[in-house]
């Protein structure tokens, strides 16, 4: 817990803002109730490093929940900031950029010919299931329990990510009939999709799934899994929903269908494809992207969206990422993997370490982590000893069991050593005073 006074501004200023923001906080896994304690107050961020208000310094792992891929304010990303900011905020008319920044997203992702812009992953997770069930004229979706595609009525039904740890994966006030049209199988289980889809023939619009679990920490698919998908969407008419909001861009330069070779029918961004920006994103083929208004009659809009500032982010952002970029942050991955792995096995600790590129997750548990059930069987209290250790070492962990971690462009092996180092010296006292 953070109980010295190194948080004790952190501490004042948590406790002022819950009279005026609920939790305290604008989102639900800020207010650390995965791990219990004060969270860090930003001051500011640099490469691979936030500053908190009580002046201490960590090695982020956070990255804003995954958007800074290249690291806190990148040169580039600032300037092609700097430079949008002085020709003016936001227009509500069309800008070049936003047809720029549509083509680079249609070159890395092959499934994609074109593109909406919104303003967060709800909204565009929101946007393509709207899109799906015009598109097939039918109303019931199939999402897995513990996967997170934001905060829509239809996606809070056996959710992911925050509604585990404050325990409302099904939240209040979705209406009952909303509820009714979410359809919950088992992630990296083809049969209890299958049975979903028998039990409902003709009826389901689409099967939304993370191609790599993130919100019930980081949960690869198993071999066959999204191929599977694959094949019982094409089987029912029903259309596939990749929700690459954390992992487009992320886990390979065309995201999570370019990693697997799967050609899903619509895919969602957000995060990384704003650099820190608000931006989220659906795409898809022409044949179905076209029904949304103004050429088709899907109704979606939004004030903001496509703003060039955040545009330019964007591109900024993906510009910087090239396959060498890639291959950097396999590297680091791997040798992050690799060092906590090794001391797990020499220790005998109870422990694995599940990866895709440069997303982990760190479970409490000797067996493989295939689905929340499995996540949520982990050993929580020693997660949140290992976290607050690491954090009073330096080192921002996801506060949450259930949350991925990651790394950017500005971690360098020098600096993961310096984790690693850390990490199974705290490991090694945990399992030596519960005599593990
Ligand atoms: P946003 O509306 O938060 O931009 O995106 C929602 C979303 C959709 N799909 C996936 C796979 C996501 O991971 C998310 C958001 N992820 C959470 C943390 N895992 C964002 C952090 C937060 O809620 O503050």
């Amino acid at each position: 817990m953070n109980t010295n006074g190194r948080y004790s501004r952190s501490r004042t200023l948590f406790r002022d803002a819950q009279s005026v923001i609920p939790g305290g906080v604008n989102s639900p896994v800020r207010a650390f109730r995965g791990v219990g304690g004060t969270p860090p107050y930003v001051q500011s961020a640099a490469g691979a490093y936030v500053m908190d208000e009580d002046g201490n310094r960590y090695l982020d792992f956070v990255g804003s929940w995954g958007p800074m891929i290249v690291g806190h304010t990148h040169p580039a990303v600032l300037e092609a900031v700097q430079e949008t900011l002085k020709r003016g905020f936001s227009f509500g008319a069309p800008t070049a950029g936003e047809s720029r920044f549509a083509r680079m997203i249609i070159e890395r992702v092959p499934s994609v010919e074109m593109v909406r812009l919104v303003n967060s992953g709800t909204e565009a997770t929101m946007s393509a299931l709207r899109l799906a069930r015009a598109a097939t004229g039918r109303d019931l979706l199939v999402k897995f329990a513990g996967c997170y595609h934001g905060h829509a009525d239809p996606f809070l039904v056996a959710a992911g990510s925050g509604t585990l740890d404050i325990g409302v994966p099904d939240s209040p006030g979705v209406p009952k009939a909303v509820a009714a049209g979410t359809l919950i199988a088992r992630f990296n289980d083809l049969e209890s999709v299958d049975a979903l889809l028998q039990a409902h023939p003709g009826r389901v619009a689409a099967i939304i799934v993370e191609p790599v679990g993130g919100n019930a920490g980081c949960i690869p698919p198993v071999p066959g899994f999204l191929e599977g998908l694959r094949r019982l969407c094409d089987a029912q008419g029903s259309l596939l929903i990749f929700d690459e909001v954390m992992t487009g861009f992320r886990v390979a330069r065309g995201g999570a269908a370019e990693l697997y070779d799967i050609r899903p029918d619509l895919i969602t961004f957000g995060k990384v494809v704003g650099g820190g920006f608000p931006i989220g994103a659906y795409a898809g083929p022409s044949s179905i992207m076209r029904q949304v208004a103004p050429s088709g009659p899907v109704y979606q809009a939004g004030t903001l969206s496509g703003n060039p500032v955040a545009v330019s982010a964007g591109i900024a952002t993906l510009e910087l990422l090239d396959q060498e970029a890639y291959r950097t942050l396999e590297a680091l991955g791997q040798h992050v993997e690799d060092g906590l792995t090794r001391a797990i096995r020499e220790g005998g600790w109870p422990m694995v370490v599940q990866r895709v590129g440069s997303m982990f997750t760190p479970f409490f548990r000797s067996e493989p982590v295939r689905n929340v059930d499995d996540a949520s069987d982990a050993d929580m209290p020693r997660f949140r000893t290992f976290f607050h250790a690491m954090l009073g070492r330096g080192y921002y962990l996801a506060p949450s069991a259930y949350e991925c971690s990651f790394l950017s462009l500005a971690h360098t092996r020098e600096t993961l050593n310096g984790f690693l180092e850390s990490a199974v010296g705290v490991l090694t006292g945990i399992m030596q005073t519960e005599r593990v």
